[in-house]
């Protein structure tokens, strides 16, 4: 069912390996003691498998519903923009987040409504799950007036204060300190409301990381970090930029409660999620997550990919999340073929609506243009 792949445009020639002052290379890379195996993704499937299917079993039925639908919604949403976008109906940026389902899914349908999610400019499949409609996310990315701001942020800015969604940011880590100000926020109005607050592996690299974090565990602010190591940023793979590449254990800098995670498998997301929201509600702990996946597209749209291999992509699709939980569910007996192929025509049928409603709206009126804008 995942299609992406076959669309993607990565040249197969990789460039040879440059070595960084640091002494860090393409080769020392493969070497990287936290790298998930990818030579063996077909038995970690099959093991991923068996755990996913006894979590599948404790777990609420139409929720595991929800959860794949969500999944298949994002995928399909964003192969969708990926066409619109290539026929010029999409300007400016556009960062796909396919391959990355199972992180949004598995942290963010363990949350309440109250709770707070903010995010970098990879938004879409975000937005959505977080009840911004199909509608709103695809007009706002036409820059059209039924977007959810209007169609004056676009792919990058997704936002609902209604909904709890505070963005959709465009400055790597930048959401980081924002969100740990929101999480202050919930905290001082004595709620036990928590934020999930989304960024790369390479945002680890930035000041305002380690800042937040220090300040969140001091004032026990009931942040969650999850941090999303797609293994790149921008065509910079993790072991060329950073010193430490075990992401959880960076909070312990900090006596930070830290956890490394499967981000191919959903129902260990939610798991380490449910743990970490546990602790933010009770005292307001906060909690680092490094859940690894895998970006099965460019960094953007315009992203030549020439810094990895067709067979370094195939591999870890091997390890699909979506294919993955289906797997899981129909062994379970929960779920069957018929139900996954009426949850695609849902979401098919989503996404149509979603591009005929932003088709028709219209652009903004000229006399917005100063609105809504601060400098
Ligand atoms: C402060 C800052 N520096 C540089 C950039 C340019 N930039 C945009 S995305 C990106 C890579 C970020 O990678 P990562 O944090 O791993 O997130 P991913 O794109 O993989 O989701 C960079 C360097 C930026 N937007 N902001
Ligand atoms: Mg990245």
């Amino acid at each position: 069912m995942p299609k992406a792949a076959t669309r993607q445009k990565a040249e197969a020639k990789p460039r040879p390996a440059r070595t960084s002052p640091n002494g860090n290379s393409a080769k020392k890379a493969s070497a990287d003691p936290t790298e998930l195996a990818v030579e063996t993704a077909k038995a970690e499937f099959e093991q991923r498998k068996r755990s996913q299917q006894a979590e599948i079993k404790k777990t609420d039925k139409t929720l595991l519903r929800e959860m794949l639908y969500q999944m298949v919604l994002g995928r399909i949403f964003e192969e969708r923009c990926a066409e619109v976008y290539r026929m010029g109906k999409i300007g400016g940026f556009c960062h796909l987040y396919i391959g990355q389902e199972a992180i949004g899914v598995g942290s963010m349908m363990a949350l309440r409504e109250s709770d707070y999610v903010l995010t970098s400019y990879r938004d879409h499949v975000q937005a959505m799950i977080k009840g911004i409609t199909p509608e709103g996310v695809m007009a706002e990315l036409y820059g059209k007036e039924g977007g959810c701001v209007g169609g004056k942020g676009g792919s990058m800015h997704m936002f609902s204060k209604e909904l709890g969604f505070f963005g959709g940011h465009g400055i790597v880590g930048g959401q980081i300190g924002v969100g740990t100000g929101m999480a202050y926020a919930q905290k001082y109005k004595g709620t036990d409301d928590v934020t999930l607050c989304f960024f790369g592996e390479a945002a680890v690299n930035q000041g305002i990381f380690h800042e937040s974090l220090n300040m969140a565990q001091l004032w026990k602010l009931p942040c969650i970090y999850i941090c999303e190591n797609n293994r790149y940023g921008m065509g910079t793979s993790q072991a060329r930029a950073m010193s430490i590449s075990n992401i959880a254990k960076k909070g312990e800098s900090y006596g930070m409660a830290n956890e490394f995670v499967d981000g191919m498998d959903v129902m260990a997301v939610r798991g380490a999620t449910l743990r970490a929201i546990e602790r933010a509600r009770k005292d307001g702990s906060p909690t680092l997550l490094e859940v690894r996946a895998y970006r099965y597209m460019g960094h953007s749209m315009s992203d030549p990919g020439n810094y990895r291999t067709r067979d370094e992509i195939k591999k870890h699709q091997e390890r699909d999340p979506i294919l993955l939980f289906q797997e899981s569910l129909k062994a379970a007996k929960v779920m069957t073929e018929k139900d996954f192929e009426k949850i695609r025509q849902e979401a098919i049928a989503a996404t149509d609506k979603a591009i005929k409603f932003a088709e028709e709206s219209p652009f903004p009126d000229e006399s917005v243009l100063l609105t809504d804008v601060f400098a």
